[in-house]
């Protein structure tokens, strides 16, 4: 189009103006703000400030042009409803690229990209990408501003959707700048939904592309991403900065960013423990987050949901922050009976994207109630009845929304040094083999279980859902540069720690089934009766029974009081059966085998132990 492209940041936009702060560190930003809007030629630039004033005007702007719709607030106030296109409905790994310099320091299990190459199909796609748009510029902290483990980013984007969702996920606005004035360092990340909009041409509820790029540079810390608006894919402070960017900064600085819920568990005296556990996506993190246990005495406080980072202290053990200020969960599953936590969480000031829209402007979603309402509209727009044999809500539909809303949420949890850590779980989708609890003999062992973590496929990301793949630490598509030195690191992070303060390791499978095909366990609150026996563990109360895996719970020490289990589903919760894992071990061999030299000897001689073991039985 011939729309002259604006250039100038310093051009006032009517609102969110360049503020006017001052520091030897905001040159470095605006000039790097004046590079992008050259590039992708927006017609406004506005300075995110994170003001609830500012918010409004955003979300109510995005009322008017049809891309929210705004929720009954006698139900839900403050709320709105965001229906994305439907192609743009997931992470999107196969466009999901690190572009490290060599393609070693990716790794196998990431999409490599050489930087030169794709910066010159970024510069094409991005050149005018924004044209009859807005570009915001959104300053960010994951984790409290100024923090000694936080760390601030920029997100330049044309899509107020994201905009709204950053300023729930994280720390927006003007002290953030500040501290980029003041000279903090700072990651850049660029997204637009490529959707540039000719002079009088109106926009869609949802702009997107078909074509869509989401690259990662480790060596620069940077991020672009470019033809998608959805969660992972858009909002660059939480996967692709907080984990797969941070992965790499925690590598060179001797720390984890991993893609783990945090919280507190207090026993019945009133000790309290901090659990963090790894879960692939759409595996039960934001649910063991907000966990009311249905054994008496126990309490679970949420520190996080979905990503902590973990640093070695001085004294030996680790200590962990939740990086990000909200919630953006999995609906479909969330209910009175499963996680009343979150139910409660969502009274209102919450967005919510492609769920079902009730007639009385509520929202509703697969399992939030038992029955279906019996006439819905549907996460397309389409009219729907229980009838209409199709889900309501898509099954990676999700709500966005702060943390502080959370009615357990700890007190400190913005505690910026972070809580110290007892207790690490590796967890997975396991229809088979995978007991439903093991603990590891020590930290080696604990790793490589971390490091053979396989789970069935869901829906938060593109594929074929129930396909088991190998998904080690929950970290597949999430870390930054090459996962066998991944694995090297969290060794060399064990070598830190003083051996009696660091956190024990245990894997744990809500999901074995019957070969009926029904979950043996009924999860939820009731895996508070897993906790109960890991911190019994921890604290030295009960033995264990050492089996080729690990360490497996005796019976009588788990709590199943008013539980109606069957003896035999019990048994099959923990049945190790020889075979089944000695075709495990060769599959892992095979999986260690694609990380070549760069696969941690310890991990090989794990890996030869556990055969060993199968082998005497
Ligand atoms: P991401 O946000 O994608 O990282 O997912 P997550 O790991 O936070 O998963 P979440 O807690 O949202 O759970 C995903 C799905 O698993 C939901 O449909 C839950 O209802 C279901 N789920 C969670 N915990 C359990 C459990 O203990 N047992 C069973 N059977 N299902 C569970
Ligand atoms: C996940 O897929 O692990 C999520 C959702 O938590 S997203 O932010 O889209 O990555
Ligand atoms: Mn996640």
């Amino acid at each position: 189009s011939g729309r002259p492209a604006a250039t100038d940041s310093t051009r006032p936009a009517g609102r969110g103006i360049r503020p006017s702060l001052e520091g030897p560190g905001l040159a470095a930003l605006t000039a790097w703000v004046d590079q992008v809007a050259a590039l992708t030629q927006p017609d406004r630039i506005h300075w995110v400030d994170g003001s609830a004033a500012e918010n409004d005007a955003l979300l109510r702007e995005m009322v008017d042009e049809g891309k929210l719709i705004k929720l009954n607030p006698e139900w839900r106030p403050g709320s709105y409803l965001a229906r994305s296109h439907p192609s743009d409905v997931a992470r999107l790994e196969s466009r999901t690229y690190i572009a490290s310099e060599r393609e070693e320091d990716a790794g196998p299990t990431n999409n490599w990209i050489a930087p030169a190459e794709i910066r010159q199909t970024l510069d094409g796609v991005f050149e005018g990408s924004m044209r009859g748009r807005t570009m915001y510029v959104v300053p960010f902290s994951m984790g409290a501003v100024g923090g000694p483990l936080s760390h601030i980013g920029v997100q330049v984007t044309d899509s107020a959707y994201a905009v709204a969702s950053i300023g729930i996920m994280t720390r927006v606005g003007t002290a953030v700048l500040k501290q980029i004035a003041a000279g903090a360092p700072w990651v850049k990340t660029v997204h637009s939904v490529g959707a540039p909009l000719a002079p009088g041409e109106a926009d869609v509820a949802w702009p997107c592309n078909d074509e869509k790029y989401i690259v990662h540079f480790p060596d620069t810390l940077e991020v672009w991403s470019y033809g998608s608006g959805y969660g992972g894919n858009a909002i660059l402070a939480k996967k692709c900065f907080a984990l797969r960017i941070a992965s790499v900064i925690g590598r060179d600085e001797g720390w984890l960013a991993e893609h783990m819920l945090l919280i507190r568990v207090i026993d019945p005296k009133g000790k309290a423990y901090h659990v963090a556990a790894a879960f692939p996506s759409a595996c039960g993190k934001t649910n063991l987050a907000m966990l009311r246990p249905t054994i008496p005495g126990w309490r679970v406080e949420t520190l996080g949901d979905d990503i902590t980072w973990i640093r070695p202290g001085e004294d030996g053990r680790l200590w962990a922050i939740n990086p990000e200020a909200g919630f953006f969960g999995v609906a479909p599953g969330t209910g009175e009976s499963t996680n009343v936590t979150a139910v409660e969480t969502l009274w209102g000031n919450t967005i919510f994207t492609n769920v079902a829209l009730r007639p009385d402007g509520d929202v509703w979603w697969e399992g939030l109630t038992d029955e279906a309402p019996p006439h819905l509209t549907d996460w397309e727009g389409n009219d729907w009845t229980p009838a209409s044999g199709r889900p309501a809500a898509h099954p990676n539909s999700r709500f966005t929304v702060a943390a502080a809303q959370c009615p357990q949420i700890a007190d400190d949890w913005e505690t910026p040094e972070g809580v110290p850590l007892d207790v690490i779980l590796f967890g997975g989708r396991r229809a088979t083999n995978v007991p439903l609890v093991l603990e590891a003999t020590d930290w080696s062992h604990g790793v490589f279980l971390g490091s053979t973590v396989s789970s069935e496929k869901t829906a938060a990301q593109e594929g074929t859902v129930g396909e088991l793949r190998r998904d080690p630490f929950a970290m597949l598509p999430f870390c930054g540069y090459n996962m066998g030195d991944y694995f090297g690191h969290w060794l060399k992070v064990g070598e830190k720690l003083r051996f009696d303060r660091a956190p024990r390791i245990f894997q744990v499978n809500w999901f074995r089934k019957g070969d009926d095909g029904r979950f043996l366990w009924p999860g939820f609150g009731d895996n508070a009766r897993v906790i109960d026996w890991i911190i019994r563990r921890v604290d030295g109360q009960v033995e264990a029974v050492d089996s080729p895996i690990g360490r497996l719970p005796r019976v009588e020490d788990l709590d199943l009081t008013g539980l109606d289990l069957p003896e035999a589903d019990l048994a099959e919760l923990f049945a190790v059966d020889t075979e089944s894992w000695l075709a495990e071990a060769d599959l892992t061999e095979e999986f260690f085998d694609t990380f070549g030299s760069h696969l941690p000897a310890a991990l090989r001689t794990e890996l030869a132990a556990l055969r060993y073991r199968l082998q005497r039985v």
